[in-house]
């Protein structure tokens, strides 16, 4: 199988967790004073938590010095914890169980590519920890997709050449992370935002591991 590793982004492709972080940001913006809507809210998706309130105070046009971020950014992430702590296996989006477990029983390796410091919380949450041979969070990199620190550090640690991994990413940012790091890169959602993705699909739901991988190209180039 020319699919050695699979290496899935979390938060759009997992679960949606961007439902949660909108939820904080907005009671973070009110508590600023002004109104954050779900419109804006894209923008922060695959971004950091950092890079993320810069954009909010930007929307609401306002100045932070860098202490001050430190502490709002908490803050947002405090609500946020809490909002997630409660999260169960009935979050898990349709199909993503059944095609961890699909790939897995083709002898895949399996590995998580994502930004968010709070991975392991959530895949805990989920019961998903289980499947992931290595898990790449926010903790472990310093360059933000679409650098491809993300996903070469997962096929790095798991000693697998570029080329016999494949990403399943929703964020156009993760496609071209993807692709830089010389990897397979599938799109998990809107073709128009994805339309540089070797494959995309509209979800995980119904889709086999197994065909999917003989319909990628001979080489992620
Ligand atoms: P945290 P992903 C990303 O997850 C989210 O899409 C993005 O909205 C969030 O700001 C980022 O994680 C950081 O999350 O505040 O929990 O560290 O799509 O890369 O799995
Ligand atoms: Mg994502």
């Amino acid at each position: 199988m020319k699919i050695a590793l699979a290496i899935f982004d979390l938060d759009g492709v997992i679960v949606d967790t961007a439902k949660y972080h909108y939820q904080a940001w907005k009671r973070l913006a009110a508590e600023l004073g002004f109104d954050f809507s779900e419109t804006h809210n894209e923008r922060l998706k695959g971004v950091s938590r950092m890079r993320s309130l810069e954009i909010l105070l930007e929307v609401g046009g306002m100045h932070k010095t860098p202490a001050e971020m430190e502490q709002l950014a908490d803050k947002k992430n405090r609500w946020y914890v809490e909002y997630i702590s409660a999260m169960d296996e009935s979050e898990i989006l349709p199909g993503a169980l059944e095609f961890l477990q699909e790939a897995k029983a083709a002898g895949a390796k399996i590995a998580l590519g994502s930004a968010s410091k709070n991975a392991h919380l959530i895949l805990d949450r989920l019961n998903l920890t289980r499947f992931f041979d290595f898990i790449v969070d926010g903790t472990l990199v310093s360059k933000a997709k679409p650098d491809p620190e993300v996903f070469s550090l997962a096929a790095e640690k798991l000693k697998i050449a570029p080329a016999r991994c494949v990403v399943f990413e929703d964020a156009a940012a993760g496609i071209e992370a993807a692709k830089r790091a010389g990897m397979f890169a599938v799109g998990v959602g809107d073709e128009h935002v994805l339309h540089e993705a070797h494959l995309i699909i509209p979800g995980l739901e119904g889709v086999s591991f197994r065909q999917l991988c003989g319909k990628l190209p001979e080489q992620p180039t």
